[in-house]
């Protein structure tokens, strides 16, 4: 992988410190999921971009691995309380599925699914950002399958319950509609530097 771009710095944005309020660092990566890890069969695994686009897309993994990537560095912050420095990521820009399906102009809100069932939510705002990344490879090998592997989304601007591993469906929304934890009582909005755990 040659050019990795380092948007470590983006907590400017949102707050003083890198390292957010209630977070403690950490150098391994624990794995957090609702359920098990689910099977991923990569000759019947198909990704599909549907709701309020003008093309509604349908691909497999060969043509999804096919699709540009870029390789970034980012933090990765868990809503329980810990948060890991530094991670590459390799993957598609959210940004070009949007263009490529074309989204239109009332599409407000974004649904990932999941192949375990998971399901979150985000305003589209805060999905059409150069750091959400569909990522298949971590730190320059394979994503492993408990962290999402073949496919997940990464959310460095947010809680990493808002990064769906397992992906495998993106939804544009007219009317915002809450996912798995959100639904179970997690902030729609998830701002680390902010604080928004709990709804
Ligand atoms: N499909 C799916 N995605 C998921 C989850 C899950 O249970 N299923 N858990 C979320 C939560 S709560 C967190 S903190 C991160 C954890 O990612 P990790 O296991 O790679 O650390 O994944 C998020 N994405
Ligand atoms: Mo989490």
């Amino acid at each position: 992988m040659s050019d990795v771009t380092d948007v470590t710095d983006l907590y400017h944005e949102f707050g003083d410190e890198r390292l957010p309020p209630g977070q403690r660092e950490t150098t391994a990566f624990p794995v957090l999921s609702k359920s098990g890890t689910p099977e991923f069969d990569p000759d019947t695994w198909e990704f599909t971009v549907t709701g309020a686009v003008e093309d509604e897309l349908s691909l497999s993994w060969e043509e999804f691995r096919a699709l540009p990537a870029v390789t970034q560095r980012q933090d990765f912050h868990c809503v329980t309380g810990w948060s890991k420095f530094d991670c590459e990521f390799t993957g598609v820009p959210f940004t070009e599925l949007a263009e490529r399906a074309g989204v239109r102009d009332d599409a407000v809100h974004v649904m990932f699914s999941a192949l375990d069932d998971y399901t979150t939510d985000l305003p589209l705002e805060d999905c059409l950002r150069e750091e959400v990344l569909l990522t298949w490879a971590y730190d320059g090998e394979e994503l492993p399958a408990d962290h999402g592997g073949p496919l997940r989304v990464v959310t460095p601007h947010k809680y990493a319950y808002k990064g769906a591993k397992w992906v495998d469906g993106i939804e544009f929304l007219t009317d915002p509609e809450p996912g798995y934890w959100e639904r179970r009582g997690y902030s729609e909005t998830a701002d680390p530097w902010n604080e928004e755990r709990y709804s």
